[in-house]
């Protein structure tokens, strides 16, 4: 078809042009991070990275191209400090291959001088997990090298309490529907509360996605997240 071959070409000629996009601390509003989103120049054919890496999903290509993303997210990075994170996105099915190994992700974060302590893999789940064993067994062995786990959309899609159950990242991404009017919805704000006892007593950070604006961040703010993301703070932008 003519959306698998504009695919085969985007890989082959490496055309993933990644867009970072801040993660601030609410207790000092420094830049705690960026995230790494994948564009391409094939709109026509894929409107979104969602509809890319669906795509790539039905074709059996979410390896490669999960991949290339990856390493353009480190090659298109600016220098971090040493508290800074990349989060980079990563598919949960991509965990459950025993082929995923981040040793290639290593010598291209030693050549853009950084650490795996600089790196957080951001688990989708755009289907459920089959293997929790084979995933936590992968995330284990990227942990003992310093990397940093968080479970994406939370609150959203196919992302489950079993997940942080078993999984216990090191984050929480609460989903833009969850945040969104946080400021004038209770029932949001009971969710995000429930998420926040949850992350306190299990040690993980939460971080509060899609914020658009000031009556949200001050909302999650005086709830106790710890970190922010969305348009009000900063839009993907690529670095240069
Ligand atoms: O950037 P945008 O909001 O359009 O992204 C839509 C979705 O595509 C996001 O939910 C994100 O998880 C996914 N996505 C973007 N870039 C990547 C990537 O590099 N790898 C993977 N696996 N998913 C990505
Ligand atoms: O689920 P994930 O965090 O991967 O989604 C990232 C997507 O959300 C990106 O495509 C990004 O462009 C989009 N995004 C980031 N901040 C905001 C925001 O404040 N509002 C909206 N509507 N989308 C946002
Ligand atoms: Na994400």
């Amino acid at each position: 078809s003519l959306r698998r071959r504009e695919i085969d070409r985007l890989l082959e000629r490496r055309q993933i042009h990644p867009v970072y996009q801040p993660i601030v601390s609410l207790w000092d509003g420094a830049v705690f991070g960026y995230e790494a989103l994948a564009r391409t120049d094939s709109r026509q054919w894929f409107p979104g990275p969602m509809e890319l890496f669906l795509f790539a999903e039905q074709e059996g290509l979410t390896y490669a191209l999960d991949r290339l993303a990856r390493e353009k997210a480190i090659d298109g990075c600016i220098p971090l400090n040493r508290n800074q994170k990349l989060f980079i996105n990563v598919m949960a099915q991509i965990m459950e291959d025993p082929g995923f190994s981040p040793g290639q992700t290593l010598s291209l974060l030693e050549q853009h001088r950084l650490s795996p302590h600089h790196v957080v893999f951001e688990i989708t789940e755009r289907s459920s997990i089959d293997d929790f064993g084979t995933v936590k067994k992968a995330l284990e062995h990227y942990r003992s090298q310093g990397y940093q786990i968080a479970i994406d959309d939370v609150g959203a899609g196919y992302s489950s309490l079993q997940s942080i159950v078993e999984l216990r990242p090191d984050y929480l991404k609460v989903d833009r529907s969850i945040i969104q009017n946080i400021h004038q919805d209770e029932m949001k704000e009971h969710i995000l509360g429930t998420l926040i006892q949850l992350a306190f007593k299990m040690g993980i950070s939460i971080i509060a996605e899609g914020i658009e604006r000031e009556e949200e961040l001050e909302k999650v703010r005086s709830m106790g997240v710890h970190y922010a993301q969305g348009y009000l703070l900063g839009r993907p932008a690529p670095f240069a």
